[in-house]
């Protein structure tokens, strides 16, 4: 039952004390977020993991690319746990490193070294290596517009890996035209752009995620045309017109902060993961909140980690027999090309 899965995580986390951490990413249900120590956006938890330099186990509540950016940033000696392997992202999943090496072999033919690359943190360690390697970095959706200045400092172009929404975004936001911006599509291998090749600027990969690319200018226009007053605030991995008709738009960590300082009784649509939005309403009784998709649009990986699951995970640590399918190991030289890209970003932003 709840209430006894409830008491075996409540027990073991008691008996671990600091030697256990968890942290607890906002899209993660209420059932587990209310045993996590921190919550945060993919930045704030890549931040805190690294600071827990006490805790031997840390036992991520989330998804697997973060799992293993945790333990990027820890030390050797802390180990890190997923409490269900199969808790993956979709949008991580849409850049492998074999497609990615063909996609740069291309790009160099065309570009020649004129191209850096940069992903979002939602990839796999991988991906964040191959960039670390390049001179590239990482971003979130809190610095993407500080990170692509950064980016063009250093080169003409950029990839942008592997979410094409928030790198058309960012890079619109910062005036670059969407006839600059190529996609770079891989399962065909093909690059599609408008424009001559030498005035593209930034190269999109076409990966998008799978709850945020759910959200639609219909639904936008029927919340219009109900209720005028309603504020519509959405994540930019939405697609570039939910973006361009929305009230606002911004990272989770923005719409969280744009919700806590909203004016009493003022009423929102929030394009963004459900558990978060739910969460949102119910700490915010005094303002009216829903999700802009009636259909409501669950991360079906980050539910993976359930109390079960998480109970599971807890009882082996805590019994000294942790499972080895709940282990995050990065290898150890993708762990130190991959820092260097999380070095660079956690350098500007
Ligand atoms: O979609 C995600 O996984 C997001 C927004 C992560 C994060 O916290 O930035
Ligand atoms: Fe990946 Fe989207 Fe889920 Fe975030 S919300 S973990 S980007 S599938």
């Amino acid at each position: 039952s709840d209430d006894e899965l409830k008491e075996r995580v409540a027990k073991v986390k008691a008996s671990l004390g600091e030697r256990l951490y968890m942290p607890g990413h906002h899209y993660q249900k209420n059932e587990v977020i209310q045993f996590t120590d921190e919550r945060g956006d993919s930045l704030q938890l890549a931040r805190q993991a690294a600071d827990q330099t006490e805790a031997a186990y840390i036992v991520f509540c989330g998804v697997h690319f973060m799992a293993e950016t945790a333990d990027i940033l820890t030390t050797e000696k802390q180990r890190v746990f997923l409490p269900d392997h199969r808790a993956g992202c979709s949008m991580a999943d849409m850049a492998d490193l074999k497609q990615t090496e063909r996609a740069w072999e291309k790009l160099s033919q065309w570009f020649g070294p004129t191209v850096l690359p940069l992903t979002y943190v939602n990839s796999t360690a991988a991906i964040k290596a191959f960039c670390g390697k390049r001179g590239g970095a990482t971003l979130t959706s809190s610095n993407a517009g500080r990170m692509l200045e950064w980016a063009f400092e250093q080169k003409e172009r950029i990839l942008f890996l592997p979410d094409q929404h928030l790198g058309r975004n960012t890079a619109y936001e910062l005036g670059i035209g969407l006839d600059e911006m190529a996609v770079w599509d891989p399962m065909k291998e093909e690059l599609v752009h408008e424009r001559p090749l030498e005035d593209i600027r930034i190269i999109l990969w076409k990966g998008h995620c799978s709850v945020h690319e759910k959200f639609t200018t219909e639904q936008i226009k029927n919340v219009r045309s109900d209720e005028r007053d309603r504020r519509i605030i959405v994540h930019p991995e939405c697609t570039w017109d939910v973006v361009q008709q929305a009230d606002e738009s911004g990272s989770t960590k923005k719409i969280i902060d744009t919700i806590q300082a909203a004016p009493a009784n003022s009423k929102w649509a929030v394009g963004t993961e459900m558990n978060l939005v739910n969460r949102l309403a119910e700490e915010h009784p005094h303002l009216s909140i829903h999700s802009l998709n009636p259909a409501m649009c669950p991360c079906l990986t980050m539910n993976r980690i359930d109390l079960a699951h998480l109970a599971w995970c807890l009882d082996h640590i805590a019994a000294g027999t942790p499972e080895p399918q709940h282990e995050i190991q990065v290898p150890k030289q993708v762990q130190t090309e991959a820092l260097q890209a999380l070095e660079r970003m956690l350098a500007q932003a």
